[in-house]
């Protein structure tokens, strides 16, 4: 008997080491390039965080200052909080506060010692306070990652336009990045308005935005003092403007991108930015961003403006949902608070997204795949329900299609399905269609696209016990980490 045991015990043990042996014979898929950097794979984890606009155009009802605003206007009151501002974007489920240290007009929200445009010269706390620090002890506080806005086009500075304001500008990105890091991201903005104060000549200055910066030298300096940073620009290098300011992403978005095709049709670049490019040879994917407000500052006659919590989760749908990161603009008040409507949207919209992808049906359920690379489990459906980020289907080389089905074990109602990409190696999937079992048979359900990172596909609600998703076309072998069910 006991022999017996032991037989079986042998040819257990043979079994498992020829199947081990078959899962280790099927290699990993090559790598689609271009593919993303560390930094960029946990910039796209984080999906969404905060925008924070704050500056004397609070005080003077202004988009953009001229320059010449007194630093006396900014004013907050004593009720003035930067907490309540990360405890809403903390409730609200959003990563990270990125906030306008400097804007167009050229006033510092912190005491920079290269200017005298700056919270020094305010009246707020007597000249003591400190906006930029307060700022980023409070993300710290609230478990969230600050960000950092700083305007090239100084409308304020008498030398914007000549070689020394360049330098200004990177002394004071290494008083930001040496006192109040560490920092996620760096904002640049592109606009360039032309005329301004300039220290009095209040005249229109043009500049190359090409070359006088010369951005790689100060991207360089910032990325020696913060190497995790990524740098946002209209294209690049780290993360691309989306082409747009009302919250959307392109229904076809491609993390990639040719930097050469952009710059040479410079006039026409929105729509290459909004939808990427399939032949893209930069991975530099899209940033959505937004205001809650009509407005990026604060108006009190926008107070009845603010998007409601029904918008918030459009634009959600928009952009997260179409595999771009959503950075959502609140900004603060002149007592120096998130206004009472702004919090209550948030709120409501926070709501809203928990009610809708509180329940995941596909999780751990059972898939089907009509195929998958060399039939090793290291690439079965099974990997897309699994809720592991690092493990997905895979097809064969030569394979391009394929399909899964996701048994949801009895009927449900099901109103939102999203599908990720494996991303890191590459970004693949040019076009699905979604299915559901309705009246004993598929029902086209939706198409896409592009997936990416993560596609949030709405459908019209249905009950169905199964829903099944075919890959019908793809750049090479598609590679899907994870589907949900909602
Ligand atoms: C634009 C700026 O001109 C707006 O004032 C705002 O800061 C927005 C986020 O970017 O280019």
């Amino acid at each position: 008997m006991k022999r017996h045991y032991l037989f079986i015990y042998f040819l257990l043990s043979v079994f498992q080491v020829l199947a081990s042996n078959k899962e280790k014979t099927v290699a990993p898929p090559a790598p689609v390039l271009p593919v993303p950097t560390e930094r960029q794979l946990a910039w796209h984890e984080m999906e969404q965080y905060a925008f924070v606009h704050f500056t004397t155009n609070t005080f003077t009802d202004k988009e953009w200052g001229y320059g010449d605003e007194s630093p006396e206007v900014f004013n907050p009151s004593s009720e003035m909080d930067v907490n309540q501002w990360a405890k809403a974007v903390k409730d609200a489920g959003l990563k990270a506060i990125v906030l306008t240290c400097k804007h167009h007009d050229g006033f510092c929200l912190w005491p920079s010692q290269y200017t005298d445009h700056s919270v020094k010269n305010s009246k707020w706390k007597n000249g003591q306070g400190n906006v930029v620090k307060d700022v980023s002890e409070a993300c710290k506080k609230y478990g969230l990652k600050f960000g950092v806005y700083l305007s090239p086009w100084d409308r304020n500075r008498a030398d914007y336009g000549s070689p020394s304001y360049v330098e200004y500008y990177r002394n004071q990105l290494r008083e930001l990045f040496t006192a109040y890091g560490p920092v996620f991201e760096m904002w640049f903005d592109g606009a360039n308005g032309g005329d301004g104060y300039y220290g009095g000549a209040r005249e229109k200055r043009k500049i190359s935005g090409a070359t006088y910066y010369d951005w790689p030298k100060t991207l360089d300096i910032v990325r020696k003092m913060e190497p995790n940073i990524v740098f946002f620009s209209d294209a690049g290098p780290d993360v691309r403007w989306c082409g747009n300011e009302s919250g959307s992403a392109g229904p076809a978005n491609w993390n990639t991108i040719n930097t050469d095709t952009i710059y040479a049709g410079k006039s026409g670049i929105s729509p290459i930015l909004n939808l990427g490019d399939e032949k893209g040879n930069k991975w530099i994917p899209a940033e959505v961003d937004v205001s809650i407000r009509p407005g990026w500052f604060y108006h009190a006659k926008e107070d009845e403006k603010v998007k409601t919590p029904e918008n918030l989760f459009e634009i959600y749908l928009s952009s997260v949902g179409r595999g771009s990161n959503l950075i959502l603009n609140i900004p603060p008040d002149r007592r120096g608070l998130f206004h009472e409507n702004d919090v209550k949207s948030l709120l409501g919209w926070k709501k809203m997204i928990d009610e809708a992808f509180k329940t995941d049906l596909a999780l751990h359920a059972e898939v089907k795949a009509n195929t998958y690379r060399g039939s090793s489990k290291n690439y079965s459906a099974a990997n897309v329900t699994d809720g592991k980020k690092e493990t997905y289907w895979a097809t064969d080389d030569n394979i391009s299609t394929g399909n899964l089905t996701i048994e949801l074990g009895s009927k449900k109602t099901v109103k939102y399905i999203s599908i990720q990409e494996y991303i890191k190696l590459g970004q693949r999937v040019k076009g699905f269609t979604v299915f559901v079992w309705k009246n004993n048979s598929w029902a086209e359900a939706i198409k896409g696209t592009t997936i990416g990172y993560k596609r949030i596909l709405k459908i019209e609600p249905i009950e169905t016990e199964k829903v099944k998703i075919e890959i019908t076309a793809s750049k090479a072998c598609p590679l899907i980490s994870n589907i949900s069910v909602y």
